[in-house]
């Protein structure tokens, strides 16, 4: 193929073969350099915010109705993001730095006087198996957004990698009192065989709110609904009605239009192309604690940026090591994962806020769509960023 390097042939080769056989934690696939990516995954928690400020006038909503087409609209311009944007800017999606128990992750995105700053924090609360937590906040806009992910790597060739998500997203609006459950796609990595892979997402997620409104969100590889590719169709109705109020239908990677269905009137959602993602301001890397992604991972990622990748596999090895004495330690000392964080707390569903919101919803969810909804990891535990 091209498009893999023609030094790179035999590995690449003998990776596809191992990947033939492969099922299950994908932290654990050694790739061939080319499909080395430079970033960790904790940093993939930063999509969440790729829209400050559809993220801020998710309250401007007057009525529940409006609340909810707000939330979907956001949630829908977070894709472009999370699910295409390493193959549109670096022509591939690459396999990221597996985070270490403890890892940190900090962006901020200031949006005004108006709508107020966007922070994120995020921490890897498990290393196994894999699990990062994540804390989105606009305190001046009140919107809240509270989950943690994983993924489970179904089946493997030759079709692709299919890959569940383990999690989920709650989003509080606190002047108004309303939880949002926010479920996960699947994804299949595609064009694995070619050495391009990609991401496609498929199946239905969901947004449940506690004002018994929810958007289910179908969708399409193949194109149902439009022919294209990276397609999706949104239905937002009452949970126990039949009747929608909005329909959004398009791509989710690129252009998308919705319907205010009593109206009969039909306007654009949105459109990852006259509204890119907004990159987050970060500290300089001089100022970063250890703990924290770009510089717990920078003489890897020197390395492969230098296109030295015998040094960059030695210095990843290295930290993996380190990491493993570090976790063998706290084992002997009697302590849990959970011991280890600093910023997150592991916390009992029915003693939280937040979780308790999260099993009402889920028992909504699963009343209306059934058990396939939420998968059994999905629900406990949960972790909550630890409050000053
Ligand atoms: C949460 C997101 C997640 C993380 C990534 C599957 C994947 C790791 C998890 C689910 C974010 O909110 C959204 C987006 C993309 C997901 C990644 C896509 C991907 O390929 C990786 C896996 C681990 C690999 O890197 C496999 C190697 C790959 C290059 C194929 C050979």
């Amino acid at each position: 193929s091209a498009e893999v390097p023609f030094e790179q042939k035999d590995s690449f080769r003998s990776f596809l073969s191992t990947l033939a056989q492969f099922s299950g934690d994908l932290s654990s696939l050694t790739c061939p350099s080319f499909l080395l990516s430079s970033v960790s995954l904790l940093e993939y928690s930063q999509y969440w915010g790729d829209h400050p400020k559809l993220f801020a006038s998710i309250t401007k909503g007057k009525t529940p109705e409006e609340r909810l087409l707000n939330i979907t609209r956001w949630f829908i311009s977070t894709l472009y993001g999370s699910y295409t944007s390493r193959s549109t800017t670096a022509g591939m999606e690459k396999k990221p730095y597996n985070p270490i128990l403890g890892e940190q992750y900090f962006a901020k995105w200031t949006c005004g006087e108006d709508m107020g700053d966007t922070v994120l924090n995020a921490e890897q609360v498990s290393h196994h198996p894999p699990i990062m937590g994540f804390h989105l906040e606009n305190k001046k806009a009140g919107v809240i957004l509270e989950g943690h992910c994983g993924q489970k790597s179904r089946y493997a060739m030759p079709a692709g990698i299919d890959v569940s998500q383990t999690g989920h997203v709650i989003l509080t609006l606190p002047e108004f009192k309303e939880h949002y459950l926010i479920t996960l796609p699947a994804l299949n990595i595609r064009g694995i065989v070619t050495g391009r892979p990609f991401v496609e997402l498929s199946g239905t997620t969901y947004i449940v709110g506690s004002t018994s409104l929810m958007t289910t969100i179908e969708y399409s590889t193949k194109g149902y609904f439009s022919g294209e590719r990276h397609s999706f169709k949104a239905t937002l109705k009452p949970i126990t009605g039949s009747h929608a109020f909005y329909t959004a239908q398009g791509l989710w990677s690129g252009s998308s239009n919705f319907t205010d269905v009593k109206k009969n009137e039909t306007k654009l959602f949105f459109d990852s192309n006259t509204d890119p993602s907004i990159p987050p301001e970060l500290k300089p890397q001089s100022e970063m604690g250890a703990l924290e992604s770009h510089k717990m991972w920078s003489s890897v990622t020197d390395a492969i940026n230098a296109k030295d990748y015998a040094k960059a596999s030695a210095e990843k090895s290295r930290i993996e090591e380190a990491q493993r004495a570090l976790a063998k330690t706290r084992k002997e000392q009697g302590q849990t994962q959970a011991d280890a964080l600093l910023l997150f707390d592991l916390v009992d569903e029915d003693n939280d806020e937040t979780g308790k919101a999260f099993a009402s919803l889920k028992k909504m969810l699963t009343d209306a769509v059934g058990a396939k909804a939420l998968k059994e990891d999905d629900t406990k535990p949960h972790w909550r960023l630890r409050q000053p």
